[in-house]
């Protein structure tokens, strides 16, 4: 075993994704809940020949969504990445634009496909998210937007985004991939910043194998999202603008539906999967938590460890025992080739990113998993004590 924990491999490119996939305990693992309705929806699919393009089931999705999270409107897409690059191209977003580095690379990429250009914040340490006090002393002339993240069914530092951007005329757009069924004093997002977007990937909370959702209370940018999703088509001849294809098939609408109307049950299940953890973790491990205002969906599990080399031993060693947990989000996105600037230092943002690990969660995991996932990660500590202490 000491062996393997300092071998040290590049996991992404040895795992596949099937493999991973088909094991009990894997980070990203899809949900599957009332599998009869889906199918049911299926059956109605096939008869009724209406297979994408605004079809009834992306309707009946869009109104649930508006209905629960009282939002004027919703848009759902292929994807969360293009719903984040129509949303900021529905808003003429250009120039510069703050992110955090720590996030998917996603939420960068959406920013420079649409010609913008991200400026990378660091991030708070309590939350993971943009520190607000560096976000306003990156604003330039350039600056007209921000994108701030939701990260692991948490939420931004909402008030203070919000000051900042009114203070500063920016757009203020939420990448809320991670924060469906989130709350905040109670309420359910999805009418913050300009907009929020959700991720209805198959590794997400709520999946509709893939998917998006874009929700906000602006008539215009709704109108113009719904257009830009579709290629801007305004009539059978006529194209009003550069448009995309983002548009949600049947399939997928019908699979995320299924799935949104079992949310209280998916939360339940991740906030006890979560306490599991909270009581069987070394001591040495510390679980994500969050502000008391926020009433988390639980989709991810997030632990930092005291330094990478205990978390890498420890991915390493679960690895080994048919255990995929994930370094979400190593390294931070201005450390990628296609991103880096000659400079940049985020220290908050390259010390959580080389010490964080998220580990399995969701439906299918019991106890007895937890229990034995805290055993095999309190092997991995120990043989690295020994190891420091030859
Ligand atoms: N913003 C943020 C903050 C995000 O985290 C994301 C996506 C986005 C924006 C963009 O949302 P989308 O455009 O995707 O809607 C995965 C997901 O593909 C990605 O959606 C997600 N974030 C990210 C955090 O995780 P990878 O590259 O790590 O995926 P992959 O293929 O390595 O899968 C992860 C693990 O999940 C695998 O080890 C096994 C398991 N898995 C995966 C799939 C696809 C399954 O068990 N079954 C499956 O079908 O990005």
């Amino acid at each position: 075993m000491v062996a393997l924990l300092f071998e040290g491999m590049v996991l992404k490119s040895k795992v596949d994704v099937a493999e991973a996939a088909s094991r009990k305990l894997t980070v990203g693992r899809p949900n599957v809940m009332n599998r009869q309705r889906f199918l049911e929806r299926v059956e109605q699919i096939l008869d009724s020949k209406s297979f994408t393009n605004d079809g009834p089931f992306v309707r009946e999705l869009e109104q649930s969504v508006c209905t629960l999270f009282a939002v004027k409107h919703c848009i759902a897409v292929a994807n969360a990445t293009l719903g984040l690059e129509i949303t900021l191209s529905a808003l003429n977003v250009t120039g510069e634009v703050i992110v955090p580095s720590f996030t998917f690379v996603a939420t960068a990429h959406a920013i420079r496909r649409i010609g913008a250009e991200p400026v990378f914040c660091d991030i708070s340490k309590l939350s993971y998210s943009l520190d607000v006090s560096m976000v306003e002393a990156a604003i330039t002339e350039r600056t007209t937007a921000i994108v701030a993240v939701n990260l692991y069914g948490g939420l931004a530092d909402l008030e203070r985004l919000a000051d900042i951007a009114n203070k500063y005329k920016l757009h203020l757009i939420y990448d809320s991939a991670h924060s469906l069924g989130t709350k905040w004093k109670g309420n359910w997002t999805g009418s913050l910043g300009d907009a929020e977007v959700f991720s209805l990937h198959g590794t997400k909370f709520i999946n509709g194998f893939e998917g998006g959702l874009i929700t906000t209370n602006n008539d215009e940018l709704a109108k113009r999202c719904a257009l830009l999703r579709n290629f801007c088509f305004t009539g059978y001849d006529q194209v009003s603008d550069i448009g995309t294809n983002a548009k949600l098939s049947e399939i997928h609408a019908a699979m995320a539906l299924t799935n949104f109307e079992c949310m209280d049950e998916i939360i339940a299940k991740n906030k006890t999967n979560y306490s599991w953890y909270k009581r069987y973790l070394p001591d040495q491990a510390k679980l994500l938590s969050f502000d008391e205002k926020i009433e988390s969906n639980y989709q991810y599990v997030v632990v930092i460890l005291p330094d990478a080399a205990s978390r890498d031993a420890i991915q390493e060693h679960l690895l080994h025992n048919d255990i995929f947990v994930r370094k979400y989000f190593y390294p931070g996105i201005h450390q990628f080739e296609c991103y880096r600037q000659e400079g940049l230092v985020l220290p908050v943002t390259e010390d959580i990113a080389a010490r964080v690990l998220c580990f399995p969660t969701g439906q299918e995991i019991t106890e007895e998993d937890v229990k034995h996932i805290c055993v095999l990660m309190t092997q991995a500590l120990e043989s690295m004590r020994l190891i420091q202490s030859v």
